[in-house]
């Protein structure tokens, strides 16, 4: 039985894993701008729930540190929601927020079975330490998710390995080191490079990627990184890269696809309203999260 669930709007400040980290203002700036009166039009039952913050790095170790305390925060603020029975949409933040967002829940279903992923990005994000240059954190969510890298990132809940390598599916990377790429191809992760998207379009790419994800899981979650779209669309991100996912493609195939019943949480990260030109990266995030979050009956009558 298809079921609106509440959307809990979640802050992720950080930019600590970034070596820019303007992304630390997204969230506040998507809010400010007025993201849940945006949504509520579509449905009454958005609203922010928390914003939670990183501590900068001068008052930690290293930026690790700073990620990997923030990340245990940040998923006790999604688990606590996902109990609740409210769908966590957690707003970035860049992109190291996923670890504490799909830590939480891979911990909330545990037991019950495994849960599966699809990351839009232009990226990997599939660092370790000993691949990484910059060692900045938000290259290597996909790795620590996957039980690879730093212990204070691979580890939330003393336990690893959240997401499985074949029910994780990473859409529209263009722009990748050599080490990672290793690493996703040695697990077995599906990977539809750019190539594959344009030559396929996004709609079919995303379609298969549910279909995978959903296979052998209880739930499943998007983790949309705004530097999959082309910079055209999304000029304010952390990381811009050319060449990129039109927004008008991602907006008419994500349609209502959080009101699936086994969608557990969505995730938009990499905002940079420092980067952003005359709000267009904004209204992207706007168009990206209203489409995705469309009510069940809007959703079945398009
Ligand atoms: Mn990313």
């Amino acid at each position: 039985m298809m079921k609106n669930k509440p959307l809990a709007l979640i802050g992720a400040e950080v930019g600590e894993g970034a070596s820019d980290s303007g992304c630390k203002w997204g969230a506040r700036a998507l809010r400010e701008r007025g993201l849940a009166q945006h949504l509520g039009e579509a449905r009454r039952d958005a609203r922010w729930v928390d914003m939670v913050g990183a501590r900068p790095e001068q008052e930690v170790q290293s930026r690790l540190d700073s990620v990997a305390e923030f990340s245990g925060r940040l998923a006790h603020v999604v688990h606590r929601q996902l109990r609740s029975g409210a769908m966590p949409v957690v707003i970035g933040g860049d992109h190291s927020c996923a670890v504490g967002t799909w830590s939480a829940v891979a911990d909330a279903w545990r037991g019950q079975g495994d849960i599966g992923l699809i990351w839009v990005d232009a990226h990997l994000d599939a660092h370790t330490p000993a691949t990484s240059d910059s060692l900045a954190p938000h290259g290597m969510p996909v790795a620590a998710l996957l039980g690879h890298g730093a212990p204070g990132l691979t580890s939330l809940y003393g336990w690893t390995g959240k997401v499985k390598p074949g029910n994780l599916v990473i859409i529209g990377a263009r722009s990748f080191e050599a080490g990672e790429r290793a690493l996703l191809d040695r697990l077995g992760v599906r990977v539809m490079y750019m190539p594959e998207v344009d030559r396929r379009g996004f709609a079919a790419c995303f379609d298969e990627a549910l279909a995978l994800v959903r296979r052998h899981t209880v739930a499943w979650g998007l983790s949309f990184d705004l530097d999959a779209l082309d910079p055209a669309d999304a000029p304010g991100t952390g990381t811009p890269v050319e060449a990129g996912i039109a927004l008008v493609d991602a907006v008419q195939a994500l349609r209502g696809c959080a009101a699936d019943p086994e969608c557990a949480a969505i995730e938009l990260t990499e905002y940079n309203p420092l980067h952003d030109v005359a709000g267009r990266t904004a209204q992207s995030a706007f168009a990206l999260l209203s489409s995705i979050t469309l009510p069940v009956a809007q959703a079945i009558a398009a």
